[in-house]
This record gives C-alpha cells, sequence and structure tokens, in this order.
C-alpha cells in the first residue's frame, strides 16, 4: 500500500517521460549480471551480499548504517553483487544509495524493492541497478511477464523470487533465467531451510539459481550449492558480523 503512495507521489513529482530523459545521458549501463552469477568449477559458489539497515521481521538491523562503506567492504572482499534495499518504510532503504554506491563501487547491483509497475523499472535504470527484484508471490503471471519482458527490454536483468511450486510455475512462464527461492515466507516470515530440497529439483537445467534469505554458515552455502544453487542472497548475517572483509574471504 505504502509502495504504491510513495510511487504516485513520485510520478508527480516526476513524470516518466522526464525520468527517461535522463538515460539518454545515463552514465550506467546495466552490465551483464548473469556471468557474475553463475557457477562455475572454479569458482562454484557465488555471493550476493545485502546493504539493508532494517526489515520488517527484525527491525533495526544495523544502527550506525553507512551503505556507501558496507557495499565497499563487500565489492573488496569478492562479492558477485551486491543488494540495494531502496524500500523506504519497512527497510529504511532509500534509491539514492543505489547511485551512491554505483559511482564508487565496481560490483554489479540489485534494486531491491516491492516492483509493481514499469515506472519502478525506469527508475533501476536511471539510478544505476544492473538487475532487479520480481516477488511472483506479489504478481499475477500477466504482470510477472509484462515486467520481466520490460526489465529485459531495458537492458536490466531479473532476479524472480519464489517461495513455493505456484511461484515457480509462474517464473518458468515468464521465462525466468535467475530464480531466487526465498526460504522466508514474506507473509508469515516463517523460515523453511528446506525450501530448496524441495524446489530445487523442479527447476529445468540452465537457471541459475539464488538461495535467498537465513543463510548464515557455510555449512548451509555448502549443501545447497550441492543441491544446485549457484547463488546466495545474504544480509541479515553480514550487517550483524564485526568484519565482512574476514567473513567472506575465509
Ligand atoms: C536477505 P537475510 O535473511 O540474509 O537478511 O535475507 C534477503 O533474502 C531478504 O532481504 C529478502 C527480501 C526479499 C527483502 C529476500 N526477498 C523481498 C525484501 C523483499
Amino acid at each position: 500500500q505504502k509502495t504504491k503512495e510513495d510511487l504516485e507521489r513520485r510520478k508527480i513529482e516526476l513524470p516518466l517521460d522526464l525520468l527517461g530523459r535522463s538515460l539518454a545521458s545515463n552514465p550506467y549501463p546495466p552490465r551483464d549480471v548473469k556471468k557474475f552469477l553463475t557457477s562455475t568449477k572454479e569458482e562454484p559458489i557465488r555471493i550476493i551480499a545485502e546493504v539493508k539497515k532494517a526489515s520488517p521481521s527484525k527491525g533495526i538491523i544495523k544502527e550506525d548504517f553507512d551503505p556507501l562503506a558496507i557495499a565497499q567492504s563487500y565489492s573488496n572482499s569478492g562479492a558477485n553483487a551486491i543488494s540495494v534495499l531502496t524500500e523506504p518504510h519497512y527497510f529504511k532503504g532509500n534509491l539514492e544509495y543505489l547511485t551512491q554506491i554505483r559511482r564508487y563501487v565496481p560490483t554489479p547491483l540489485l534494486r531491491k524493492d516491492f516492483i509493481v509497475d514499469k515506472y519502478q523499472i525506469v527508475e533501476a535504470l536511471v539510478y544505476g541497478a544492473d538487475f532487479i527484484l520480481l516477488i511472483a508471490k506479489a504478481l499475477s503471471t500477466k504482470e510477472l511477464k509484462e515486467l520481466y519482458d520490460y526489465a529485459l527490454h531495458l537492458g536490466l536483468e531479473v532476479l524472480v523470487e519464489i517461495h513455493d511450486k505456484e511461484d515457480l510455475t509462474k517464473a518458468m512462464k515468464c521465462g525466468a533465467n535467475i530464480v531466487g527461492i526465498n526460504h522466508r515466507n514474506l507473509d508469515t516470515f516463517e523460515m523453511d531451510m528446506q525450501l530448496c530440497d524441495k524446489l530445487i529439483p523442479m527447476i529445468p537445467n540452465g537457471k541459475i539459481i539464488v538461495a535467498e534469505s537465513g543463510v548464515s554458515n557455510t555449512e548451509t552455502i555448502k549443501r545447497l550449492n550441492a543441491l544446485g544453487a549457484d547463488a546466495f542472497l545474504i544480509g541479515e548475517h553480514f550487517m550483524r558480523i564485526p568484519s565482512i572483509e574476514e567473513e567472506l574471504t575465509k
């Protein structure tokens, strides 16, 4: 609801054609994220590290939050991509964080938000994202397909997030290349760390699989990688540890 209200306000402040015009001089064309996220023999485990101040399930996660400094330490530690929360109410994010990070950090960026409208996809591009999140559960198959095709049309990749078999069917219908399995149920916040065991075998070969949420140790990562997960989206754990560099390079 709040997402919709915000969006309507932004559309009035900056109409789509004006927003789009800034793309003529866009210094940040999107990069090919697939090669960063596909597991290879040399580098089987890919990490998407998240910049997140707060969450609806945990409240404020990091008090002294410096998005650029966090992104820099992710990048220095070899993270393959960085997820930036831009949702302001529940996650205390900001679109400006994307631009700020894109300006100084070379790692590919995901705009993490509740995306329900093409306007937000143009925003993602203008503010410097390389790929966006689309949540299957929050969209009809038709909406998902429309937003997905629009993002690809603009040169952005899409991480399509699923939480059950119905979501997976939707993701496959829209032709998703990158599928995120979210262990967290976004309605109840309940975690199901066995979800990959159930869903990965149903995903056709050749898709990039991202395991999302609640990942905080190497045993889980190795187990899920053996099941077929290419990449791991990790937020809270990195926000809470004293040294990201030490953790990511071990
Ligand atoms: C990260 P965690 O448990 O490591 O902080 O989770 C990420 O998966 C989570 O932030 C997330 C999310 C979302 C947030 C996954 N899907 C959709 C907002 C909207």
